[in-house]
């Protein structure tokens, strides 16, 4: 298999508005995230994926841009972002932007033009038509928006304020592509492209059999051409990263983004596991796994991640943050750091921050989930359970701010911040993780150092050995006779592995473990609730 440094790499996602307010205005900002690079810098971090900081009016948190050529003021200005991008690279890591093409803000100039006139030159720049069909968007009942002046409808796969960006038309793509050029050539070192399996619509937007079932939306016919034109103008002539985001596809449609025969992308996100596995299911998520690892391995590059700005919390969603939190969430940085593909971490994931739940719905902030609310309220339903029936998947529960100290606001603002801090900033924060041998983050450090002295944590064959165990997940990385063996024990009681005759017979040498005193026992490993452990075979 080809090795290049995007496989090798460990990504962390930088949500600016939430990381760290260097003026007390209560947002998060780029002069903070330059303050705080030591600190991610010395988490052995190789890039950092930056969510959008475009010029916006800010409806879907920066994800509604109205100029890609400018800074949003709450983030910063262009000179921050210039030195922001020089200071990364100084510390010898690479920023790569979120790249958000599928639609526009409708405050965005063109969309003005488009929407004037029906002979406007922009009007084919969006979709519009003069019905609707009967699809739902990701955040509102519709797809589609009335529009009075000219009497037609267009088409938003997210909020209102998102209209869709009409990729049939060639000088769409073009301006698009001029974009990314003026940013690469600032360079920057690539792109998560966003909902990028949007792109292409269907011929005549034919109803949907079930439209709550909103795949229609994705990875339709023409995305793909779209995608190899912008290797072809863009991509190809920098040497980059990219990363889509593919919801709704099975391996052998993923193969097709980032098969490297296929000059799309180099790597995707699948969302089998987060938009598809509301909580822990052990034996559905080792078959994704596994299909994904049989789908793409030597054919194309696979991303691990368990929560980003738009999941809720690993340790909350998937593991047990109460009880067994600083055990949980060593075990799930082990799974997404030791699985085939590159690891993200999601700021504050590294520290063992959880999800939130407020009690009012004046507290949260996210769209989807406000839009959602709404809606359900207006059917008649009781607003409580409405509230409580979204606070789980909420958006809000990863986008609350850094904890990074036990100080007012976590020590995140001097100011209001944004988004209410998560209560339980006083016991979960950097400070205390810093001055804590046996944190989170000292084990997500070692994680990291063990997959810079390790290729076989990057290259090595995959084989699972517990296919059928509700509990324990145990597993093999093998690359020229070196063999690794990792076993965790995804659960809150005490349990046996017991090796195969095969992983028995050899002699052990534990590398990594998230508890301090392991005895070996022979043959049979006990265990104990959330005990992960990474073993070198001889
Ligand atoms: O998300 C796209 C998206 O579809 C997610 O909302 C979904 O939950 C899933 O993770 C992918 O199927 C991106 C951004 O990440 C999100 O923050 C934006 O709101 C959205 O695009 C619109 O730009």
């Amino acid at each position: 298999m080809k090795r290049t440094w995007w496989k090798e790499a460990v990504v962390y996602q930088v949500y600016w508005r939430s990381f760290f307010d260097s003026n007390g205005d209560g947002y998060g900002d780029l002069e903070g995230l330059i303050q705080k690079l030591d600190y991610i810098r010395d988490l052995g971090v190789d890039v950092i994926w930056l969510n959008p900081c475009y010029e916006s009016p800010d409806k879907d948190n920066g994800y509604d841009i109205s100029d890609y050529y400018r800074i949003m003021d709450k983030a910063g200005d262009m000179a921050t972002f210039d030195r922001l991008l020089h200071e990364v690279h100084k510390r010898g890591m690479k920023l790569i932007m979120d790249l958000v093409v599928n639609h526009t803000s409708d405050q965005h100039p063109w969309f003005i033009e488009s929407r004037s006139s029906k002979d406007n030159p922009k009007r084919d720049w969006y979709i519009w038509r003069d019905k609707p069909n009967n699809w739902r968007s990701y955040f509102t009942p519709s797809t589609w928006e009335y529009d009075e002046q000219t009497g037609q409808y267009y088409f938003h796969s997210f909020a209102v304020e998102q209209p869709d960006l009409n990729w049939e038309n060639e000088e769409v793509r073009e301006e698009i592509y001029k974009m990314m050029r003026f940013w690469l050539d600032k360079g920057i070192d690539g792109f998560r492209l966003d909902a990028i399996a949007l792109l292409a619509k269907p011929e005549g937007f034919p109803d949907a059999e079930n439209p709550y079932d909103i795949r229609y939306l994705t990875n339709n016919p023409g995305v793909h051409d779209y995608l190899q034109e912008m290797h072809e103008k863009v991509l190809k002539h920098y040497d980059i990263f990219t990363v889509g985001e593919v919801a709704f596809v099975s391996p052998e449609e993923g193969l097709k983004y980032v098969g490297e025969d296929r000059n799309e992308l180099h790597t995707l996100f699948h969302f089998e596991v987060c938009d598809e596995m509301p909580t822990w299911d052990p034996i559905r998520f080792k078959q994704i796994q596994k299909r994904w690892y049989e789908g793409l391995w030597g054919k194309g590059w696979n991303s691990q991640f368990l929560n980003n700005h738009d999941h809720t919390r690993q340790v909350t969603r998937y593991g047990n943050d109460k009880q067994f939190r600083v055990e949980s969430a060593k075990l799930l940085a082990t799974l997404v750091h030791t699985l085939p593909g590159t690891p993200y971490i999601y700021q504050g994931e590294e520290i063992g921050m959880t999800g939130v739940k407020f009690d009012s719905i004046d507290d949260y902030n996210d769209i989807a989930m406000k839009n959602k609310y709404a809606e359900e309220v207006a059917k008649g339903r009781d607003p409580k359970e409405v509230l409580e029936s979204l606070q789980l998947l909420s958006r809000d529960n990863s986008r609350t701010p850094m904890q990074w100290d036990d100080s007012e606001n976590a020590g995140f603002t001097t100011g209001t911040p944004w988004l209410k801090v998560n209560p339980n900033y006083k016991e979960i924060n950097v400070k205390q993780a810093l001055a804590d041998p046996n944190s989170v983050y000292y084990y997500y450090k070692k994680l990291i150092q063990l997959r810079k002295q390790n290729p076989v944590m990057v290259y090595g064959t995959f084989r699972d050995f517990s296919e059928h165990d509700p509990y324990i997940y145990a597993y093999t990385r093998e690359l020229d006779g070196v063999r690794w063996l990792i076993v965790l024990n995804h659960c809150d009681n005490d349990n046996v592995y017991e090796l195969p005759q095969e992983l028995a017979s050899v002699d052990r040498h534990l590398l990594l473990g998230n508890y301090t005193d392991v005895k070996e026992e022979g043959s049979a490993l006990h265990m104990r609730p959330h005990e992960a452990r990474i073993y070198a075979l001889q």
